[in-house]
């Protein structure tokens, strides 16, 4: 018998003020288009792999309950990666907790992948280099590439498995958080993979979303080494739209908007009104992410709870990269 068990990883989930969206390889996950996250101390993942060949399979265990094959797809791609590098044929047992504030709907795959990467390779004795963990953790989902370090973070799309991975852009040492705005959703939700998959193939748009991005990114760089917070929210901002506006011509049409979100846009921009730095982005669902200062985030929640009730609003600020405990 013999049995590997790994470190504890914890990682945190990272919201992208330059979004991914669309795959240029749908296997290898190399996307379209370059992105640019922030690391959030809010929400995190901690996972652990024990390899075991007394294992019938590969079994995951996610916040105490048994996951179906389903889920299990995303984790076995990881899996399969590091046992083929360290010569492993043991299943695996991977136990996950999701440190996510209740009802706040956000499930993560940035989280989720990019702790089960540092926790598979950990088990499996390999020492790998935060590049090599980035392109890992990619492999299971494309987000989880960023959530491998602290603050900003930039996914270079790069053209091949070896050159498309996250990078350290920024530690976001200063005055800069993010006010999650949580919505409920009454709508089906479309993952961020289809999501994404059908609007590559069929929104006309696709192309308008792509042609600005080099713009968008290079601006975005300026404005954090500036730490410029203004700039920063004005440029995450227009990116969300531009992204949310190529569902719209996709066939058919399709939408991550839920009433309540536009009412959240809505109090963002009358907040701007006000005088607060305040801009929003938005992902594969409903909830709201308002990019705002630090120093300004509880008189913003304050107003916000004219309009929103307090468990919908979540204070996070910059988080720390990929962890190993015990
Ligand atoms: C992002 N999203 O940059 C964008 C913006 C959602 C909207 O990355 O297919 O779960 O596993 O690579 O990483 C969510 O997509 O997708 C995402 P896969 P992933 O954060």
């Amino acid at each position: 018998m013999s049995k590997e068990v790994g470190k504890w990883v914890r990682a945190h989930t990272n919201i992208a003020l330059i979004k991914y969206w669309g795959k240029e390889n749908e296997e290898l996950i190399i996307p379209k288009n370059s992105s640019l996250s922030l690391t959030l101390d809010a929400f995190y993942t901690e996972t652990r792999v024990t390899f075991d060949n007394t294992l019938e399979e590969d079994t995951l265990i996610l916040n105490d309950q048994k996951q179906d094959q389903k889920v299990l797809k995303k984790v076995q791609v990881v899996l399969n990666l590091v046992r083929k590098r360290a010569g492993i044929t043991a299943n695996a047992l991977v136990e996950s907790k999701n440190y996510v504030p209740t009802a706040a709907g956000l499930a993560s795959s940035a989280s989720g992948l990019a702790a089960l990467a540092g926790a598979a390779a950990d088990a499996a004795g390999l020492k790998l280099s935060k590049q090599e963990l980035s392109r890992l953790s990619r492999r299971g989902s494309g987000s989880a590439s960023r959530s491998i370090y602290g603050g900003f973070a930039e996914w270079r799309k790069g053209t091949s498995d070896e050159d498309s991975y996250a990078i350290s852009i920024d530690e976001a040492k200063w005055d800069i958080g993010m006010l999650f705005v949580i919505v409920e959703d009454a709508k089906k939700e479309v993952s961020s993979r289809d999501g994404m998959r059908k609007t590559v193939e069929t929104s006309p748009f696709y192309g308008g979303w792509l042609a600005t991005l080099d713009n968008d990114l290079s601006e975005m760089k300026k404005a954090i080494f500036a730490q410029d917070v203004e700039k920063v929210g004005k440029i995450a901002e227009r990116n969300a739209l531009k992204m949310h506006a190529t569902t719209l011509g996709a066939k058919p049409p399709f939408s991550y908007w839920s009433p309540d979100s536009v009412k959240a846009m809505n109090a963002v921009r009358a907040l701007r009104k006000k005088g607060y730095t305040a801009y929003f982005t938005m992902d594969a669902g409903p909830n709201v992410k308002i990019i705002c200062k630090q120093t300004e985030m509880a008189s913003l929640k304050k107003e916000l709870l004219q309009e929103f009730s307090t468990h919908q609003l979540i204070e996070a600020l910059p988080g720390p990269g990929l962890t190993f405990l015990s």
